[in-house]
């Protein structure tokens, strides 16, 4: 940003409960697709970031602190991971880091909102990256809900919901029926992970959507990070299985794969985030 455009600047927020969470910068782009309301704004912090239906969903200087944490956990334990699923993450984010592993041999990304992916290539081309170009990747235009309902059973080693928060065209993202949908689809000693809100700005809605995973799957165990442009900055992501996962004991040769890649995943990392739980959560989930 040169000086005149700093002259200019302006504010772009997302509010919350009486709080705002924004970025000052310049809007680059303001349209409605056939889902939701997408701006581009350009912050002077984090760069070019991406905001729909007035809720930040990624931005260019933060978003690993979202993706690593959202897919590592769940491929560096998954038993198997040559096939995944991905609802959502038109950005390309996710798909970037899943396919750091050479045992990944496809992937399928089901994304609802075509507008999404175009303008994150063209706005946001660090965030998907390679992704975009490779082989594996299979981009679907299409509900993810329909998708997972119209699948046979045992199609997928891993399952990722990446999608924004359960207002608009995600709130069927963290329902019973696709959840069972999900548990149907995935293969044993898989795991499915998906975004699970900020523990303190959606309180309610995290704890429940914890809930109803342990209601469907046998273990769904959250973790807890920062990812600084989301509400609170205060962030979790939830993995769910049949079958126990050794979180704390992720498979050494995927470890050493993507290790020297990451920002904020390690090994060390992860056995910490898995131990993060705030202890009032703890108390509530065991109400169930
Ligand atoms: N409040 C933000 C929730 C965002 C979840 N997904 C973001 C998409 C990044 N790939």
């Amino acid at each position: 940003m040169n000086n005149k455009q700093k002259a200019k600047l302006e504010w772009c927020d997302e509010y919350h409960n009486g709080v705002r969470y924004g970025l000052e910068g310049k809007l680059i782009l303001e349209e409605s697709s056939s889902f939701q309301k997408i701006k581009i704004f350009e912050s002077s912090r984090y760069g070019k970031a991406l905001f729909l239906d007035d809720c930040w969903m990624t931005a260019e200087k933060s978003e690993k602190c979202y993706h690593e944490c959202l897919i590592h956990p769940a491929l560096c334990c998954s038993k198997q991971i040559k096939s995944i699923l991905i609802i959502g993450g038109g950005d390309g984010g996710s798909a970037r880091e899943c396919l750091k592993y050479k045992e990944v041999i496809s992937i399928d990304l089901v994304e609802i909102d075509q507008r999404v992916i175009e303008l994150s290539k063209k706005y946001l081309p660090t965030i998907g990256g390679n992704a975009w170009s490779d082989s594996r990747l299979n981009l679907k235009i299409k509900n993810g809900i329909d998708w997972v309902k119209n699948k046979k059973d045992n199609s997928y080693n891993v399952i990722i919901i990446d999608g924004a928060d359960p207002i608009g065209p995600s709130k069927e993202l963290f329902s019973n029926s696709f959840l069972q949908d999900c548990k149907r689809i995935l293969k044993p000693g898989g795991v499915l992970a998906t975004q699970s809100e900020s523990p303190e700005s959606f309180q309610k809605l995290h704890i429940n959507i914890v809930k109803v995973l342990r209601e469907i799957f046998n273990y769904a165990d959250p973790i807890y990070g920062s990812v600084p442009i989301y509400p609170s900055g205060l962030w979790s992501w939830t993995f769910a299985s049949m079958e126990k996962i050794e979180y704390m004991n992720p498979q050494k040769n995927r470890v050493k794969e993507i290790s020297k890649s990451c920002q904020i995943w390690s090994e060390r990392w992860q056995q910490g985030a898995f131990n993060t739980i705030p202890a009032f959560i703890e108390r509530e989930l065991e109400k169930i």
